[in-house]
């Protein structure tokens, strides 16, 4: 990156205003703080003394995303694409955020370090929740995912750049996995243990989605990427869903990846932080209502093999999960952030065993599906 450098300020605080400054010179800064539960960026709420009072700004993490331009690339042509369809469709109730230009009309900041920022405008008078409250907030979380999957649906997929490759290529994943393997020889623990074992014993399944893929099964669209529950924004007064948020990973994918993603996300009351590994369980209500809300749009785009798919995925992203926080903590956590050094191992059994409970409930979750579509 060719930016000019300007010289910050070397106190944290001071330095984040200094930043947040840049996107909005005019506003008097109140507060910036650190906001929501991300795994991979810093983000923050900046409050201004001005009636637009919040926006976003964030760090991207340029480990993980080698080409920080292409996501602001992408945004705006997602943003635009949506807003488009939302105004000629007249449909209001519906919220993108958007992109806030840096000084010199840059879509973005560098820092003196090197850091990449960003800042987005704030959604208010909503917020999210890192897990489901009830079964309305499922349905509106499912929702909110078909809502945003119709919106895309028309959006040519040659448009959008590859901000992360093999985002959701489980065989490389597992490839990647093999080859840390090789290099790293985890701690002898029996949840390792535990760790080892469930990947052995799902090595055959690995592929099913991307076969399918190379089968011409299912067909590349755009998706979300990242549609866990704390991602959709839930309106304080209607309790309605109204924006998808955290829009890195807006690429070329399988809608399989998104609705599975979603649904580990959601039908695990218990969240992904948590360490009660034996009352881990995938919920079958919570899925139903969250399906329900999927389909009320996604009736309209899925075929019959997509159809087909949709067990494979709800039991495979879950898995894929587990084996990429399992292969992090073995590497010696190089990409998730993380508060102790055996973090990421925690947040991959809870994965593996929500796993389990999926295997356990296969009739009951594929009768479901049949029953819904
Ligand atoms: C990461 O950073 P965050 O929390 O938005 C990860 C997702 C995982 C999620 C699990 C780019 O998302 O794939 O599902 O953690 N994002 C990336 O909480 O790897
Ligand atoms: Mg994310």
């Amino acid at each position: 990156m060719n930016e000019h450098k300007i010289e910050s300020p070397k106190e944290p605080d001071l330095e984040l205003a200094f930043i947040a400054k840049q996107f909005r010179p005019d506003a008097p800064i109140v507060e910036v703080k650190e906001y929501g539960s991300g795994n991979v960026n810093d983000t923050y709420r900046v409050t201004l003394d001005a009636s637009d009072k919040h926006f976003i700004l964030q760090r991207i993490n340029t480990r993980v995303f080698h080409r920080p331009e292409l996501i602001m690339m992408n945004m705006r042509t997602f943003t635009k694409h949506v807003r488009d369809r939302l105004a000629r469709e007249s449909l209001d109730g519906w919220q993108v955020p958007q992109i806030l230009l840096a000084q010199g009309g840059n879509n973005h900041f560098v820092d003196e370090s090197g850091g990449f920022w960003r800042a987005i405008t704030f959604i208010d008078s909503s917020r999210t929740y890192n897990e489901v409250r009830d079964l309305d907030h499922a349905n509106q979380v499912g929702y909110a995912l078909g809502k945003f999957h119709s919106l895309i649906s028309d959006l040519e997929t040659e448009r959008l750049h590859d901000t992360l490759e093999g985002f959701h290529i489980a065989p490389r994943y597992l490839r990647h996995y093999d080859d840390v393997l090789a290099q790293h020889t985890p701690p002898a623990l029996p949840q390792v243990d535990y760790c080892l074992r469930f990947i052995e014993s799902h090595r055959k399944s690995v592929a099913v989605l991307e076969d399918a893929k190379a089968q011409n099964k299912l067909r590349l669209r755009p998706i979300h990427g990242d549609p866990k529950v704390n991602n959709i924004m839930i309106d304080d007064v209607s309790r309605c869903a109204i924006s998808m948020i955290d829009l890195d990973t807006v690429k070329p994918g399988l809608v399989h990846y998104d609705i599975g993603d979603c649904l580990r996300s959601c039908c695990n009351p218990l969240g992904e932080e948590t360490t009660d590994f034996d009352a881990i369980h995938f919920d079958l209500d919570i899925c139903r209502a969250v399906l329900q809300g999927y389909l009320a749009l996604g009736k309209e785009f899925l075929d019959e093999n997509d159809y087909a798919f949709l067990f494979d995925a709800i039991r495979l992203l879950p898995f894929e999960l587990g084996l990429r926080f399992f292969t992090d903590y073995v590497e010696g956590n190089v990409y998730f952030k993380v508060k102790r050094p055996d973090h990421n191992l925690s947040r991959a059994l809870v994965q593996f065993k929500l796993t389990e409970s999926i295997e356990r409930q296969e009739r009951e979750i594929r009768a479901l599906i049949d029953e819904l579509r």
